[in-house]
């Protein structure tokens, strides 16, 4: 897959040769990006990283806003939506009501509000509670960090217990907002009685810590610089180096309504709103995704941005009133089908979502799956997809998917293999290993034996490393464990005896450690010591029920694709092995290290572990 830019302005060619070779822009790069007059090379750039992080993915939720009052001992400058207890305006929502605004299809609520005087602590965690207890199939987002920070002074509790007495609610995840920019600047003009940058990162920070991942936000297009949303960007990509925990950027245009600070009707601009879209895109290089939110910049203008770098179209925002009170132009609500149809129309895949993007339903056909991993970049680096679409999908979501007929073809987990054999057809290729993998690592405190009755955390990203682990455990050295499940995005390692970890995630870890563990196995390695077969960890598969000349295009595709990158990792996978720590001479070594044809050793290896794994019958 390959992009070709045709620049009107050569100031920015510099900037792509370091986008291609995945080097981190700086501040000035920012600068000469939102001066360009050349918007389309710009939303090229930022498009090719999209790509990169998301395939032809974009995301939505079906989700439902709370806002559960208006009153706020704050009286921000910019905002329109809160006021004062006793007010005509001012309203209180009880649980109930609240409950009645949720539907069972929805899966994530968003909570956030005023913040009144006389609330108790009860009736915050009630809210969430009750949402939890009564709708299982939706997750909870809740609370700004200055919510957070309000509870934490109000209730006189430590942010910690404040977020974990959430979580054990049914919190999951935590909105962007309060973010605002951080400019002290700005702050004291605007907001002088929020919590600055500083106060905001330590909420987040702590949150990541505890496992709850967030989002993050700019309010952008009011009195702020360019400098300042630039600074303000850097400041999360570094914040994100160090805690991995932020799930999406969201650049929130201004909506000037009665405010004061602008004209009435003085809304940003497109040119303005792609730009920043684009260049949040090219500057958080470490943020899996960007989001159009349409609330903010109309569906028309977030229709553009699926093109510009945005991956995340939030979703049909049921009850919206934070920016519809500032005058926002957008409908209240987006149904469904057209939030489906304007992906479609941008040429991508509507991903309907769970709350840590876990995808649920897809909404296009000839869709190809991807393992978002650097193993399996030899085969997609050269891939010329045409009439297909690429999703990066954790192999065990690919399982499901598949399951509902979902994917024509892709790398599956062995395990998934193995469960939908009647309806998958193998390919003749897959990931296989000689001896250690380096990517399917258990982080241990205690020897194998010492693990006996001990509680590991398992990785929710695939079946085959978790019954891998489960054979060695059980039939290499006659122990059993307890098993629990890591879910998606940052996880709390710390109340483990062990963790599983796959992927670019154990790639890293491999490499720096992972704190708080002294001990690292490599499962593959453990695997070929004992049975002296390669390891398969996936395969290549594609319906049965795809008629003959598809499946024959199919496997041409990926034969060509593999021929192409020629056993030459670095230029194949070269900035991708950077981008998870390893130099190019460890890509290289990595990447040969694994076979990616599907030989009869492999198919033996495949055989000796179904039968240790007591799965039923299957040809290989
Ligand atoms: O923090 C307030 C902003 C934010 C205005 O995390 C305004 O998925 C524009 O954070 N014009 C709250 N913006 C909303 C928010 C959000 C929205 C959607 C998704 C997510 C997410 C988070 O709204 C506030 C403030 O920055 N805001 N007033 C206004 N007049």
């Amino acid at each position: 897959m390959t992009t070709e830019i045709h620049f009107r302005d050569d100031q920015l060619i510099r900037i792509w040769q370091k986008v291609q070779r995945g080097e981190r822009l700086t501040l000035e790069d920012g600068l000469t990006m939102y001066r360009t007059p050349d918007l389309l090379s710009l939303g090229k750039m930022a498009h090719f990283v999209q790509q990169q992080k998301s395939g032809d993915a974009v995301y939505f939720v079906l989700n439902q806003k709370i806002e559960h009052t208006n009153v706020c001992v704050l009286s921000c400058k910019f905002c329109d939506f809160a006021t004062k207890k006793g007010r005509p305006d001012a309203y209180e929502m009880t649980t109930e009501e609240i409950l009645s605004k949720i539907t069972p299809d929805i899966h994530e609520v968003h909570i956030t509000g005023g913040m009144p005087a006389d609330w108790p602590w009860e009736r915050y965690l009630d809210i969430v509670r009750s949402i939890h207890d009564k709708f299982p199939n939706t997750d909870v987002k809740a609370f700004t960090a200055v919510e957070i920070d309000f509870f934490h002074k109000k209730f006189k509790m430590p942010v910690e217990e404040v977020l974990r007495q959430l979580y054990d609610a049914g919190m999951r995840t935590m909105p962007g907002g309060g973010a605002e920019v951080f400019s002290e600047r700005v702050r004291k003009l605007l907001f002088p009685q929020k919590i600055g940058a500083k106060g905001w990162f330590q909420v987040h920070k702590a949150a990541h810590k505890l496992g709850i991942p967030t989002n993050s936000t700019l309010l952008y297009g009011h009195i702020e610089t360019l400098e300042e949303r630039l600074i303000h960007m850097m400041k999360l990509r570094e914040a994100q180096d160090e805690t991995g925990g932020f799930l999406t950027f969201i650049p929130l245009a201004f909506q000037p309504g009665d405010t004061g600070i602008k004209p009435k009707n003085q809304f940003t601009s497109a040119i303005d709103d792609l730009k920043t879209i684009a260049i949040s895109r090219l500057m958080l290089d470490n943020f899996p995704h960007i989001k159009a939110y349409w609330v903010m910049l109309t569906e028309e203008v977030a229709a553009m941005a699926l093109n510009f770098g945005a991956d995340d179209m939030d979703g049909t925002v049921g009850g919206e009133k934070i920016a519809h009170n500032a005058g926002a132009i957008s409908p209240m609500t987006l149904a469904k089908d057209q939030i489906i149809r304007i992906i479609k129309d941008a040429g991508k895949i509507p991903v309907e979502r769970d709350v840590y993007y876990n995808p649920l339903k897809l909404y296009t056909d000839n869709i190809i799956g991807k393992i978002p991993y650097l193993n399996s970049v030899p085969f997609y680096a050269n891939f010329e997809k045409g009439q297909y679409r690429i999703l990066p999908v954790a192999p065990r979501r690919m399982g499901v998917l598949s399951e509902q007929n979902q994917i024509d073809a892709g790398l599956f987990s062995l395990m998934d293999y193995f469960n939908q054999h009647e309806k998958l057809e193998l390919m003749g290729w897959c990931i296989a290993t000689r001896d250690q993998v380096k990517s399917v690592m258990l982080f241990s405190n205690e020897g194998w034996l010492d693990l006996n009755g001990k509680t590991i955390g398992i990785t929710d990203d695939t079946a085959t490393s978790v019954k891998l682990l489960k054979v060695l455990l059980e039939k290499k050295y006659g122990v059993s464990a307890k098993f629990e499940r890591l879910h998606a995005g940052v996880n709390d390692y710390s109340k483990y005896d062990a963790v599983l970890l796959i992927g670019d995630e154990a790639l890293r870890a491999n490499k720096t450690g992972l704190d708080g563990f002294e001990l690292v196995f490599d499962l593959a390695r453990e695997w070929y010591d004992w049975e002296k077969l390669p390891f398969v960890f996936a395969v290549w598969a594609m319906k049965k029920s795809l008629p003959e000349e598809r499946k024959a295009e199919l496997k041409e595709m990926i034969a060509y694709s593999l021929d192409k990158t020629a056993g030459d990792f670095v230029a194949a996978a070269g900035v991708y092995g950077k981008s998870v720590g390893l130099t190019d001479a460890e890509t290289q070594e990595y990447l040969a290290g694994f076979n990616f044809n599907l030989g009869e050793r492999e198919r033996e290896g495949m055989m000796k572990f179904r039968e240790l794994a007591r799965v039923e019958s299957v040809r290989t």
